[in-house]
């Protein structure tokens, strides 16, 4: 029976996953006009990082810890309701590439190299199949596709993810970590006050129950975050999860000019919203990696604005804060436009006030450069293109952009960072706000907009916001 169960599970995994990552993708560029006719078939899935890349960021990570364990899990969100989407956790995504859940992942290091390696996955599972579909299990296959030994990935215990949240192995496993070498623990989480004895996966906060577990396996056990180290990784991209960010942008510019397009006084801000959406499930984006911003007249003035229920009416400024996630990296980018098609002479005034903003920090980023310097730019121009100091930006200038919408990293740049540039003023007493946010890679000589594309000059956005209705 066992035997039986070891061949399904190793013939579900060599088909969900061996045989598309031994066949490479064919790539579809991305076409360079947005409104182009969409490339056909567009890849229902995305690329993912091949297992050479894999392999390299955690032979990073262990060069970085130097000495110590680091441990991530991954496992559905306690909110996840009964049909939602699972969403991998971004640091065990990171380092396995494995994207269904309950997994496990430690790695002790070394003197900065690999000692050795677990990663623990369900077994296969034929109730869990039925309900839920292929997921990653454990097996030599599912070793071969993320760059582990064969004998690195190891099966949950209990025997049975469909039923059993039994983390026995895993147990096991830190129980003989804690006793032949005292580590440091690089882990995420919040330790409490009490020992648990047991792990449990529906632990809503899982790095915290480990780390209590660990308290009661061995004396005063010494913590780091794992985030302080993996976030100096992942905040220089590779030009694979560069790919990605960019599809992102572009899928996002698809958004922005269906939606354009169509708005009008009378349209509803979550129609424009839903126009947006279209364009990304139509793409095949794994979703918003945050709640979408559409946000009209008065509305514009609330920075985290989400309810879209007002109607649009001629005269409004209209701010939207939404974007696309591409296997599984964000975009973050905001458009602000008259919704009648044509800006007032103050809406414009306001608008090409934080334009001249953007691009002057846009003009200061580069290897080296800070993000305080680029504020500075960015105020500079504000306030000559008319902006009093009290009706700048309330918020940061910009952030990191990557598996996390607000990805960490140092705000000093480096070549292969992603971040936004994303200026505003809002005017309350005038029903006004304006911001305009764009992604920019850092390159060795400057940066390049990654979303450049999506139309930003006034005589861009007023030649396309209701041309549909201009034919
Ligand atoms: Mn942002």
């Amino acid at each position: 029976m066992r035997h039986s169960f070891a061949i399904v599970c190793l013939l579900s995994v060599i088909t969900t996953f061996v045989a598309g990552q031994a066949a490479p993708m064919k790539v579809v560029p991305i076409p360079a006009v947005l409104g182009a006719p969409r490339p056909f078939p567009y890849p229902w899935t995305f690329p993912t990082a091949s297992a050479d890349e894999l392999v390299s960021r955690r032979v990073a990570l262990a060069k970085a810890m130097v000495n110590g364990v680091a441990i991530t899990i991954s496992g559905p969100t306690p909110e996840l309701a009964s049909g939602s989407r699972y969403k991998p956790e971004h640091d065990t995504w990171y380092f396995t590439g494995v994207d269904t859940d309950p997994c496990v992942w430690v790695l002790v290091a070394k003197d900065g190299k690999i000692e050795s390696q677990r990663l623990f996955l369900p077994v296969f599972n034929k109730s869990y199949e039925l309900w839920n579909g292929r997921r990653w299990c454990a097996g030599p296959e599912s070793a071969a596709a993320v760059g582990l030994g064969p004998d690195d990935v190891v099966p949950m215990s209990g025997g049975n993810f469909g039923g059993s949240n039994s983390m026995k192995s895993v147990e096991d496993y830190l129980r003989t970590l804690a006793a032949t070498t005292p580590p440091t623990w690089f882990i995420d989480g919040n330790i409490g006050n009490e020992d648990t004895a047991r792990l449990d996966i529906s632990t809503p906060d899982r790095g915290g129950m480990i780390k209590r577990f660990l308290k009661s396996v061995v004396a005063k056990p010494k913590f780091r975050g794992l985030g302080s180290v993996s976030g100096t990784l992942r905040s220089i991209k590779s030009p694979h999860e560069i790919d990605l960010i960019r599809r992102a942008a572009w899928i996002t510019g698809e958004g922005f000019h269906d939606a354009m397009r169509e708005a009008r006084p009378g349209m509803w801000e979550f129609e424009f919203q839903s126009l947006m959406e279209r364009a990304f499930i139509s793409h095949g984006c794994t979703g918003v990696p945050y709640y979408p911003i559409a946000a009209s007249g008065p509305n514009a003035c609330i920075l985290h604005y989400t309810d879209s229920r007002r109607q649009m009416v001629d005269g409004d400024l209209v701010l939207c804060d939404i974007a696309a996630e591409y296997g599984y990296y964000a975009a973050d980018i905001t458009r602000t436009f008259p919704i009648n098609g044509k800006f007032s002479d103050r809406q414009r005034q306001v608008y090409e006030a934080v334009l001249a903003g953007q691009t002057a920090a846009a003009e200061a980023l580069k290897p080296g450069a800070t993000l305080n310097e680029l504020d500075a730019a960015c105020r500079e121009a504000m306030i000559k293109g008319g902006l009093k100091p009290g009706e700048l930006h309330p918020h940061g200038l910009g952030h990191h952009v990557g598996l996390d919408v607000h990805d960490p990293g140092a705000m000093v740049f480096k070549p292969g960072m992603i971040i936004t540039i994303e200026p505003g003023s809002y005017l309350r007493k005038e029903s006004l706000g304006a911001r305009i946010e764009d992604l920019y890679l850092v390159t060795e000589t400057g940066n390049e907009c990654l979303s450049k594309m999506i139309p930003k000059t006034v005589a861009e956005i007023e030649a396309l916001v209701g041309a549909a209705h201009r034919r």
